[in-house]
């Protein structure tokens, strides 16, 4: 039987490059988002080389979750690698200024989204055992602060720590848990972020060498198919055109 991942947030930028990335390598795919129609558009792309399964799923829904898992097909319930992918930022703008729903609907999907599959697919992944793997995907954000991250590095933040907690609790099941915190990469999250503005999207990306969803993906491949016996608790990855800056001062 082949290998099988579970990704979310599969319909776009490192959730739709790991499809491939996984496929590539033979793997099947259990491919979800709320997107249908770019769900079939991939499995259309996909299935003369891997055996895909597609369901049209929105994370903060914790019965379609539960629904969802226990409705996988012969062939896709040995998940052997879940990748909580899905996840956006909103409300760019300084916490005072935004909007309290856009804070919600990041806690919703970053948090109580990746706590509602990772619930829902543990004892499939304790089953598999040793050499089973959850890539939880943080970020950055989740480490260091900036002006305008707000709830979304705290949900991030919340990513890192549920890992390392996840760790704790699953040793001696043999299934690893890694949070991949990326930095700055090129895919659709700065239009979701600033509300569809193309714009201000293209203009964070040029004039620099963002990280690509393929770098991202291959991570996450490296990742789920490290020697059994290696876990990377985290692995933070900017471009090398990214780094810190220096502390900001309030002066007169
Ligand atoms: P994209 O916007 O390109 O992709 C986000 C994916 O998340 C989409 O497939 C979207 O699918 C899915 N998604 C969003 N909300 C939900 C939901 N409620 N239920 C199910 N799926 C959902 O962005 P990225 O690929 O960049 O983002 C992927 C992850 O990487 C996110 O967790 C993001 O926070 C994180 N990240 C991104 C960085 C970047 O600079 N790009 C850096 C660090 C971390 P659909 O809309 O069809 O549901
Ligand atoms: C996204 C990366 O730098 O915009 O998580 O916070 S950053």
């Amino acid at each position: 039987m082949t290998d099988c991942v579970f990704i979310t947030g599969a319909t776009s930028g490192f959730g739709r490059a790991a499809a491939h990335r996984f496929a590539a390598a033979g793997w099947s795919l259990v491919l979800t988002g709320r997107r249908l129609e770019r769900l079939e558009a991939l499995k259309e792309e996909l299935q003369g080389q891997v055996p895909v399964h597609i369901v049209a799923l929105d994370v903060r829904d914790s019965d379609a979750v539960d629904a969802a898992v226990a409705a996988l097909p012969e062939g896709f319930t040995r998940v052997r690698t879940l990748l909580n992918n899905a996840g956006l930022a909103l409300a760019p703008q300084l916490a005072q200024y935004t909007d309290r729903r856009d804070w919600h609907t990041m806690i919703d999907t970053n948090v109580t989204g990746l706590v509602n599959v990772t619930h829902a697919l543990l004892p499939t992944l304790i089953d598999v055992g040793e050499g089973a793997t959850i890539v939880n995907v943080g970020s950055i954000a989740g480490q260091w602060p900036y002006p305008g991250s707000h709830v979304y590095g705290a949900s991030k933040a919340f990513v890192k720590q549920f890992s390392y907690n996840l760790r704790c609790d699953l040793l001696g099941t043999g299934v690893r848990v890694t949070d991949l915190a990326p930095g700055i990469a090129e895919t659709e999250f700065t239009l979701v972020r600033t509300g569809g503005d193309q714009v201000a999207a293209d203009a964070l990306y040029s004039g620099t060498t963002a990280l690509t969803a393929e770098d991202i993906a291959e991570q996450m491949f490296y990742i789920a198919t490290l020697p059994p016996h290696i876990n990377f608790n985290r692995l933070e990855v900017m471009p090398t055109r990214q780094a810190w800056s220096a502390f900001a001062i309030d002066y007169d």
